[in-house]
């Protein structure tokens, strides 16, 4: 039989996290061995190609998948590519009538039902663990019958009715499972990489409210021996000689000490050299566990701290003492491994005391901006606690039709308006006071970094991030930034800078602060020159023949100030936008800076 495993891209693009779809590899790998013709295709990569394939006839796709001519198609659900793998079993289906399609994953999981009820074109959904429910429906298919009363986990239409086959038990050992192939998708997931994904367990037995990975796999915590993941990364580092890091996508690398310990000891054997990041509870942590952790590798955790509330951690039923948070983060840096904490604002039922003592977080910690995030409100996934809370509240609620909430309830909509998740905003405060209380709680630090508000500053992170990733590193920024102040410096005319903030300090100050130049006569910062005040440019400044704009505001603000300084008869001289230089990642940053559209605006009253 010809299986086809689709994975499938959602509205979001992760343009930097292509990741193994280890859920699709994994039950291709299970039913390879009888003798399958299967291919995988990731609709997520090249990353820019996906607009075009969400919700959209891409007929390169179709005709590659037409090309295949699978028997069976399968594709992975999480909430947010759901329509679009309704969409596209509803294409293949129209393309090829004959083709059994199942979804499974995640999401359809949960609503098997609503799918099977509203897409005539998905012929059976699978519930929770595929492996063995896969291989059945295989041989179902093989023996060319279409009668999926004996294929465990499944949802189907039978004799006009839904119907549902009961669930069978998860598998009992992770390393009787064949090793995990990623050669079904091509190089996409098999070429010469410097990063890549394991697993070395699944599921979670902790209570968590709002996360449903614990549900997903009942409660169950299962792991794959140490020595097989080992095995594995060598083969990785064999395959992609220029790989560095890894991330372990398990749900937490520390629920158990045991499987832990091995796994570093095995990983300080093995010595392969490679860089590791992964997820982690607050409690499995302590000094022991940070040393071996260090010593197998690990350089990066991203731990589910959540709150600086403990009455918060409560409620979310996180199982961890916040009193902890200092002595493990003062451990982990000890070790060289750093910390990347989530942090949960406008959870159900938060009080603006309690959000405070959340945000008081970096500083209690003393934590950088790259070490914490701040997720606001909760996504009600189903199989969850909280999901539990909503559905009593809206009984009957269908995932996949759209509808307006209320009591703090909304649902996320992708761009053509269809519902993907529901958010939850439970918080007992008005919202608009709280990018101010952030800011005024995290002045110090916004202040490190130039800024004054924690809002703006996010989207110039957001920029300058983008900036960086386009010329691969910050690094190699800098350097272009370096080359525009060397270029303005040779030509042996005074010249000065705009700018200050993040942006400014990111990219361009380092340039400016390491060089000793004949020809700057200093920096103005923006808000010497904001809307509304009278504009004051340095006398050194207005006699500058060049200024540079290193702001994140963008081309219009830019002209804006531009003008206004002009207008006022402060500034005749050329203005270029440090962003323009930047973006122009070939070589056309030779001349741009000659080039009369960099300059802004093209006719000047001086
Ligand atoms: C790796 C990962 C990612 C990767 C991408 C995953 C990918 N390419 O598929 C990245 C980093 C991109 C990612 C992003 C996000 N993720 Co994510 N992610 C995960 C994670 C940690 C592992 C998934 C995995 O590989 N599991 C291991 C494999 C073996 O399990 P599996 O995929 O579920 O597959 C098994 C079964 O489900 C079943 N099965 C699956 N598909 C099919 C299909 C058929 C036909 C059959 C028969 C069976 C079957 O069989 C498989 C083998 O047993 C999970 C948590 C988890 N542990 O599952 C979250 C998880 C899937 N992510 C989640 C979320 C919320 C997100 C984000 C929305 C986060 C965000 N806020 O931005 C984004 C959205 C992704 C997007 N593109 O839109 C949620 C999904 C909740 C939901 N209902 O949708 C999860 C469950 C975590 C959680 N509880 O919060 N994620
Ligand atoms: S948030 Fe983490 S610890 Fe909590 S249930 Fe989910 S995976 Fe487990």
């Amino acid at each position: 039989m010809r299986i086809l495993l689709l994975s499938v891209n959602s509205y979001k693009i992760y343009y930097d996290q292509l990741v193994v779809p280890f859920g699709l590899a994994g039950l291709g790998s299970y039913v390879q061995a009888d003798g399958h013709t299967i291919h995988g295709i990731e609709m997520n990569s090249p990353p820019e190609r996906g607009p075009d394939r969400y919700l959209k006839l891409d007929r390169e796709l179709l005709g590659a998948i037409e090309d295949f001519r699978p028997d069976l198609v399968a594709m992975t659900t999480y909430a947010s590519n759901i329509h679009n793998v309704l969409f596209w079993a509803f294409v293949i289906k129209d393309a090829l009538p004959n083709v059994t399609i199942a979804v499974g994953g995640n999401h359809a999981s949960y609503i098997g039902r609503e799918i099977i009820e509203t897409c005539p074109a998905v012929d059976v959904v699978i519930r929770f663990e595929g492996e063995i429910p896969f291989k059945a429906l295989c041989d179902t298919l093989a023996a060319g019958s279409r009668r999926f009363d004996g294929v465990p986990n499944a949802v189907f239409r039978s004799n006009g009715q839904i119907a549902e086959t009961p669930l069978v038990p998860l598998v009992p050992d992770l390393n009787a499972l064949p090793p995990l192939r990623r050669d079904f998708f091509g190089d996409v997931h098999c070429g010469d990489h410097t990063h890549a994904d394991v697993i070395s367990a699944r599921g979670c037995p902790y209570h968590c409210t709002f996360c449903n990975c614990n549900h997903y796999w009942k409660k169950k915590y299962r792991t794959i021996s140490a020595q097989r993941v080992v095995d594995e990364l060598r083969q990785l580092k064999a395959a992609n000689p220029r790989l560095r890091t890894v991330r372990f996508r398990d749900e937490a690398i520390s629920i158990s000490r045991k499987h832990c310990r091995e796994l570093c000891d095995c990983l300080i054997e093995a010595n392969l050299g490679l860089e590791f990041h992964a997820h982690s509870r607050l409690d499995g942590l302590d000094d022991e566990i940070a040393a071996r952790l260090a010593a197998a590798g690990f350089r990066q955790l991203y731990v589910g701290l959540e709150s600086g509330s403990q009455a918060v951690l409560e409620r979310l039923q996180k199982g961890i003492r916040f009193e902890n948070a200092h002595r493990i983060t003062e451990s982990l840096r000890r070790h060289g491994i750093a910390v990347r904490f989530s942090l949960m604002l406008r959870t159900p039922g938060e009080t603006l005391e309690e959000a405070a003592q959340t945000i008081e977080v970096p500083n209690t910690l003393d934590l950088d901006f790259d070490e914490f995030y701040f997720g606001q409100g909760i996504q009600v996934y189903p199989g969850t606690t909280d999901c539990e809370r909503f559905l009593q509240k809206f009984p009957g609620y269908r995932w996949l039709e759209t509808r307006d909430l209320g009591e703090g309830y909304r649902q996320v909509r992708d761009p053509f308006g269809h519902a993907t998740a529901v958010h939850y905003d439970g918080a007992e405060y008005d919202p608009a006071c709280l990018n101010a209380e952030i800011s005024r709680r995290l002045a110090g630090r916004l202040a490190r970094h130039g800024e004054h508000d924690y809002r703006a500053f996010l989207e110039t992170r957001g920029v300058v991030d983008r900036i960086c990733k386009r010329h691969g590193s910050v690094e190699a920024a800098r350097r272009r930034a370096q080359a525009l102040i060397d270029k303005l410096d040779g030509r042996g005319e005074p010249w000065g800078i705009i700018g200050d903030g993040y942006y400014y300090r990111q990219l361009l100050a380092p340039a400016v602060e390491a060089g000793c130049f004949a020809g700057y006569a200093g920096r103005a910062e923006t808000c010497e020159i904001s809307p509304g005040r009278p504009v004051r440019l340095d006398p050194r400044l207005r006699r500058t023949r060049t200024l540079v704009f290193a702001l994140s505001v963008g081309r219009v603000r830019c002209a804006e100030i531009a003008h206004e300084l002009w207008a006022a008869g402060q500034y005749g001289g050329t203005v270029i936008l440090l962003h323009n230089w930047l973006s122009n990642a070939d070589d056309r940053i030779e001349t741009a800076e000659l080039n009369p559209t960099d300059r802004v605006p093209a006719s000047r009253p001086v």
